[in-house]
């Protein structure tokens, strides 16, 4: 596969409404795209890192020099025979999982468009639709949590997860299951107690959650597994778990029941894969986390999520619930069932709005 050129690009786009999480509140995303051309083909991928370094190390402008200087260099330097074989050229740089990621999908995008098959039958994926959840963020109020996970609830959604944090946990949850007794509802706190929290915590198990999710620090596997022994609730890792390495040991020592796979955070489908696959043979049910993807991240979470350890609803829902117009065609879209079917065109099954995403764009360069 013979790469002529590489294009990165920022695009800034407000979402719908303001997505707040124990680490802060995001209103307008700054995204980075990669699109890969050669031997007449395009691939699109993205950046899923925020505008801050709050959820992990990286961010909208290291990503970019990492990009720049660093994988993008390598990649052009080395004969590239799939894009699985792309990874090992990212090995030297360590973490900024989320920068070499993005580059990593687009090449996927582009071979499966190069070989005129699907993104998600190229990944090994068996599904053709995929349970989807909403991730709702902390409100205002009680209210207008409640009136938010209606309106999803009503959408057809198969499960909510709801963002938590000291201060604003126990009570909301109390609130939210007097109204939705039976709803599929988990918890994420996004690292925001610590192991001195845990007679605060076990007061979740009367919630019976589907998962808690990633409640203790970002780097931790060790106290969660010690919170796991003292909780009836699953705890899930999204955070901790950024390679193979990391998801066997957290299932080793017992630190999560359930896993949370983002594209970004483990650096590309290659390495998806295999922790999916590691995940699969310890028994442990994955799901497909969000990291407020623009269309294109979007695609290739759907795709990612057909693969056959993907039992669990993910955070991947529709287009509309975080922009006013996405920057691909068709949008993607929510069935009354709470599913997105699964797109059969080659590549990531979607058209990019070109016209769109230029009008988006801050700034841009080209490589070589
Ligand atoms: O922890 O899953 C998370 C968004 C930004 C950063 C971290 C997380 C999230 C979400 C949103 O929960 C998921 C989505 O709807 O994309
Ligand atoms: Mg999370």
């Amino acid at each position: 596969m013979i790469i002529e050129r590489i294009t990165l690009r920022e695009i800034q786009i407000p979402l719908v409404s303001a997505f707040e999480t124990s680490f802060g509140a995001t209103i307008r995303r700054r995204i980075l795209l990669v699109e890969v051309l050669g031997e007449g083909a395009v691939g699109w991928g993205e950046v899923t890192a925020g505008e801050t370094p709050f959820y992990n190390e990286e961010n909208t402008d290291t990503a970019w020099i990492i990009l720049k200087d660093f994988a993008i260099p390598r990649l052009l330097d080395t004969p590239l025979i799939s894009a699985a074989a792309a990874t090992p050229c990212f090995q030297q740089i360590r973490g900024h999982h989320m920068a070499t990621g993005g580059l990593e999908a687009a090449l996927w995008d582009w071979e499966s468009r190069l070989s005129g098959r699907p993104l998600f039958d190229l990944l090994g994926g068996t599904r053709r639709e995929i349970p989807c959840g909403v991730s709702i963020g902390i409100q205002k109020s009680v209210e207008e949590l409640l009136r938010k996970i209606r309106v999803e609830v009503a959408a057809g959604y198969q499960r909510v997860k709801i963002k938590i944090k000291p201060g604003w946990d126990v009570d909301v949850l109390e609130r939210v299951r007097q109204e939705f007794p039976s709803l599929r509802l988990m918890a994420d706190a996004n690292g925001a107690y610590t192991l001195a929290d845990q007679e605060h915590l076990k007061l979740l198990d009367r919630f019976y959650l589907m998962m808690l999710e990633q409640p203790l620090a970002y780097d931790d596997l060790l106290d969660h597994a010690r919170l796991q022994q003292a909780l009836e609730t699953p705890i899930c890792l999204d955070e901790s778990i950024r390679t193979v390495r990391t998801a066997e040991q957290a299932m080793a020592i017992g630190a999560c029941r359930i896993v949370n796979i983002k594209l970004g955070r483990v650096g590309g489908h290659r390495n998806a894969r295999q922790i999916h696959d590691c995940c699969q043979e310890a028994n442990v049910p994955v799901w497909c986390g969000g990291m407020l993807e623009s269309g294109i991240g979007r695609a290739h979470n759907i795709a990612l999520s057909t693969l056959p350890n993907f039992v669990l609803p993910g955070d991947v829902s529709a287009s509309k619930r975080y922009w006013q117009q996405d920057i691909i065609t068709p949008e993607a879209e929510v069935t009354p069932q709470g599913t997105i079917l699964v797109p059969e065109s080659p590549g990531f099954g979607y058209k990019v709005n070109r016209e769109r995403i230029e009008q988006l764009t801050v700034r841009q360069e080209t490589f070589p």
